[in-house]
């Protein structure tokens, strides 16, 4: 099915969650799946518009991870009630650190020639030259979730426009709160995600920020790859080799899990944990009182946004801006970033 990546050990997925997850919409109304979204492979090069409609495809990262799994529905439920004015392709890799598979997929994208690409990079810099393949080719390109470096942009000379929050502001108000339960003085630890995607950069930011203006002392901060089982083994160290350890700050939910998972293995009660994402698991240890607070960065709606920027510049009637935009152009667009706690979730 990937002949270019049949050699790879990690094989880039590519879904068909129309049905799956329009049947989970509830919408009876709602068009049969293949009609909002469809799969690339084995279609050959079909043109970039079915019909009259342009073929949009989102590239997300590691469809393991739930962020990815709901970014995938909200986008889905999008298309569907949408399903005159675009078709959705939705596609992802398997684990956060197979950036080939990423390429790969853009570079399957570009082969189909579809309209428009909207893509979660996993690595802000190493994905800058495919995407500028694919703009060359005259495809959309929208960079969602985590910022690509603007200094290799620049250099490429390829205008992408941004959607997406501001992680640094997000995960220091995240920091803030973890803090108001601890004391001046207490030690924490900030799990980070890949050091390469700038996202990733800015949450350990906003999370050093934080814990400066309250007066905790930062003892580790580590990449645990935004994995869950690379956090588990990270956090089990931590635990051994600073026992006084009172607060860990991972930069995503998935981290953050892991982390959980190495506390309670220690039989540890006093460690507060933060995260950022804000998935169904971590709502749900929130509310336990297990884990502390998360941030929301509203994972469903990001795509939809991306995939809207993407219809605008499709219209023709603005073209990508870089941020600064002058008019007739789309400029880069925040998006909101909540912070998640037992009681904003009990409310
Ligand atoms: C970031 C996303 C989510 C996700 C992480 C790992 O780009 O914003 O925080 O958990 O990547 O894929």
């Amino acid at each position: 099915m990937f002949a270019a990546n049949a050699g790879l050990r990690r094989r880039p997925l590519l879904l068909i969650l129309a049905g799956l997850l329009l049947s989970s919409t509830g919408c009876s109304n709602s068009p049969a799946p293949e009609d909002a979204t469809s799969a690339a492979a084995g279609l050959g090069s079909p043109p970039a518009t079915t019909g009259d409609r342009p073929r949009v495809a989102l590239v997300m990262k590691s469809l393991a991870n739930e962020f990815f799994a709901s970014m995938a529905e909200g986008a889905t439920a999008h298309a569907a009630q949408h399903v005159g004015d675009y078709e959705l392709i939705v596609n992802g890799i398997q684990d956060e650190t197979d950036l080939a598979g990423q390429v790969s997929l853009v570079e399957q994208m570009v082969a189909q020639q579809v309209a428009a690409i909207v893509i979660a990079p996993a690595d802000s810099k190493a994905l800058v030259p495919v995407l500028r393949k694919a703009s060359a080719a005259g495809i959309v390109v929208v960079n969602i979730d985590n910022r690509l470096d603007a200094d290799v942009l620049r250099e490429q000379q390829v205008q992408i426009p941004f959607v997406g929050p501001d992680n640094r502001v997000g995960a220091k108000n995240v920091g803030l709160q973890l803090a108001k339960s601890l004391q001046a003085g207490d030690e924490i630890a900030i799990l980070e995600g890949l050091e390469t995607s700038f996202n990733g950069q800015q949450r350990k930011l906003g999370f050093t920020e934080a814990a400066a203006e309250s007066g905790l002392k930062v003892v580790a901060s580590q990449s645990a790859q935004w994995e869950m089982d690379v956090a588990n083994q990270a956090t089990a160290a931590l635990l051994t080799a600073h026992p006084g350890l009172k607060g860990i700050m991972a930069c995503n939910d998935s981290m953050a899990l892991g982390a959980l998972a190495a506390v309670r293995a220690a039989g540890r009660t006093d460690v507060r944990i933060a995260g950022f994402d804000n998935i169904g698991a971590v709502r749900q240890a929130i509310l336990d009182g297990q884990i502390l607070v998360t941030a929301d960065q509203h994972g469903d709606q990001l795509a939809v946004y991306g995939i809207e920027t993407a219809l605008q510049l499709l219209d023709g009637a603005v073209a990508p801006g870089d941020g600064a935009a002058a008019q007739g152009t789309v400029r880069d667009r925040e998006t909101a970033v909540d912070v998640i706690t037992k009681e904003t979730l009990s409310r």
